[in-house]
């Protein structure tokens, strides 16, 4: 059996429910070919595996972490305070406000401990899976070949499109 690759890039979340946003960055993932973990840590429900998570994060060779968390979202900030890895925050959209409250909540980081936060759902998932395989791309060549032909491939998509009907 071959050995399963080191995770190059970890996908936490604040709870199970959070998965169906996540998933589309473990998709974006899988098709860039990067290795990945994903995984429920909660900062508020787990603080110490967060903590764990994080300070662990760098030895273990994670080039970027991807955090997700709807509503009072400190999972991002959190995780980033704990290590020089790259965190990127996806807002996941609540209930209550739509994301907005957890947008607000990851973005407002105070200077010297930064979140690169994303947009709120499915988009910020699957931009932040994208940012983090262009952080590995720096000093990966094959992953950077599979960005280009993602892009290449996604600008064709486009232009393949049957032209609209304009009035
Ligand atoms: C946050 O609270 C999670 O990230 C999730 O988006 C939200 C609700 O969690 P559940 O009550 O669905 O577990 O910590």
């Amino acid at each position: 059996m071959s050995k399963k690759a080191s995770p190059l890039v970890g996908v936490i979340m604040g709870s199970r429910s959070d998965w169906e946003t996540m998933a589309h960055a473990v998709e974006t993932l899988e098709a860039l070919g990067i290795a990945h973990e994903a995984r429920v840590v909660s900062a508020h429900r787990t603080p110490d595996l967060l903590f764990e998570y994080a300070a662990s994060a760098h030895k273990r060779g994670l080039k970027a972490i991807i955090a997700g968390a709807g509503g009072a979202a400190h999972l991002p900030g959190m995780c980033a305070a704990k290590t020089t890895v790259p965190v990127l925050g996806v807002p996941v959209q609540s209930k209550a406000l739509n994301g907005l409250d957890s947008l607000l909540s990851i973005v407002q980081m105070p200077a010297g401990v930064p979140v690169g936060t994303l947009a709120i759902g499915k988009a910020g998932a699957i931009n932040a899976a994208l940012l983090a395989a262009a952080i590995i791309a720096n000093e990966d060549r094959a992953v950077a070949r599979r960005l280009a032909a993602f892009r290449r491939q996604q600008t064709q998509s486009v232009l393949d499109e049957a032209p609209l009907s304009l009035k």
